[in-house]
C-alpha cells in the first residue's frame, strides 16, 4: 500500500523557507498530486496563540515552559498528519521538531533535554535545509522584527542545525536531511528542491517511522 510523502523544508529566519514549500507545492498540483501544506508554529490553535505572543514578545515564558508548547503544538496535530499519509496525502511542512531543537539550545538549554519531547513524531520522509549566511537573510525583507531575528542568535541556531544534520544522517539509511544553498536566487532553489522531492511524490511503500525512536 503506498501513502504519501512527509517533506519538511528547514531554515535559518528568512532563507525562503514559506516561498519554497508554497513553490512545490504548486508544482505538486501541477503535475496532479494532492498535498497539504503545514507550518510550524500553527499559531491558530489555542497553544500556537500562546507562542505567537510570546514570539512577538506581547508575553513572556520560562525557556523550558515555551519549548514544551512548541512541542506541544506539533502533538496536537500528529495524528492528523499521520491520517493523512496513510490516505495518500502528501505533506509539506515549513520548519518541524528541529527547529524546536536548534532555538532552545541555543539559549542554553541542553541539547537532548530539547530533543526529548519530540520524540516519536512521525518522522519525515525527508527534511530539506535551507542553509544561508546570517548576513544574507539579514538583508531579506522584515528582518528583525521577532524575539529571535538577531545575528548572534541565528549564527548559534545555524551551528545546531548542522549538529541535527549530521545524526540523521548517520542514524538513517540513505541521507535524510540534504542541504540547499538558499542563497541563491528563487528559481535556482526551488530546482534544487524539486529534484529532492520529485522521487517521492509517487508516493512510498515505507512503513511511517517515528523520531529518533
Ligand atoms: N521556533 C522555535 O523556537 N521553536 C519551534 O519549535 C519552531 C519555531 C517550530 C517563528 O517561526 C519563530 O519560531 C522562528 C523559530 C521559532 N524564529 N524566529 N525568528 P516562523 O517560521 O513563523 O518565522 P520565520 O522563521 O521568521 O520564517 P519566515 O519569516 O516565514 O521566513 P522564511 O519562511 O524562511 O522566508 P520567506 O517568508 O519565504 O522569505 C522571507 C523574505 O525573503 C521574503 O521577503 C521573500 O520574498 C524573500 N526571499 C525568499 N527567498 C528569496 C531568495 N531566494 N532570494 C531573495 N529573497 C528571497
Amino acid at each position: 500500500m503506498s501513502r504519501g510523502a512527509f517533506i519538511v523544508i528547514e531554515g535559518l529566519d528568512r532563507s525562503g523557507k514559506t516561498t519554497q514549500t508554497a513553490a512545490l507545492y504548486e508544482q505538486l498540483k501541477e503535475v496532479g498530486k494532492v498535498a497539504k501544506l503545514l507550518k510550524f508554529p500553527d499559531r491558530t490553535t489555542a497553544i500556537g496563540k500562546m507562542i505567537d505572543a510570546y514570539l512577538r514578545s506581547q508575553s513572556d515564558l520560562d525557556d523550558r515552559a515555551i519549548h514544551l508548547l512548541f512541542s506541544a503544538n506539533r502533538w496536537e496535530l500528529a495524528s492528523e498528519i499521520e491520517k493523512d499519509l496513510k490516505e495518500g496525502i502528501n505533506i509539506l511542512c515549513d520548519r518541524y521538531a528541529f527547529s524546536g531543537i536548534a532555538f532552545s539550545a541555543s539559549k542554553g538549554l541542553p541539547y537532548e533535554w530539547c530533543r526529548a519531547p519530540d520524540i516519536s513524531l512521525p518522522s519525515p520522509d525527508l527534511v530539506l535545509f535551507l542553509d544561508i549566511s546570517p548576513e544574507k537573510a539579514k538583508e531579506r525583507g522584515g528582518y528583525g522584527e521577532e524575539r529571535y531575528e538577531k545575528e548572534e542568535m541565528q549564527k548559534k541556531v545555524r551551528e545546531i542545525f548542522k549538529r541535527i544534520g549530521e545524526e540523521m544522517n548517520v542514524a538513517t539509511a540513505g541521507a535524510k536531511w540534504v542541504v540547499i544553498d538558499a542563497g541563491r536566487d528563487c528559481e535556482d532553489v526551488a530546482k534544487d528542491v524539486w529534484a529532492h522531492a520529485e522521487g517521492l511524490i509517487e508516493g512510498t511503500s515505507q512503513p511511517i517511522t517515528r523520531l529518533w525512536d
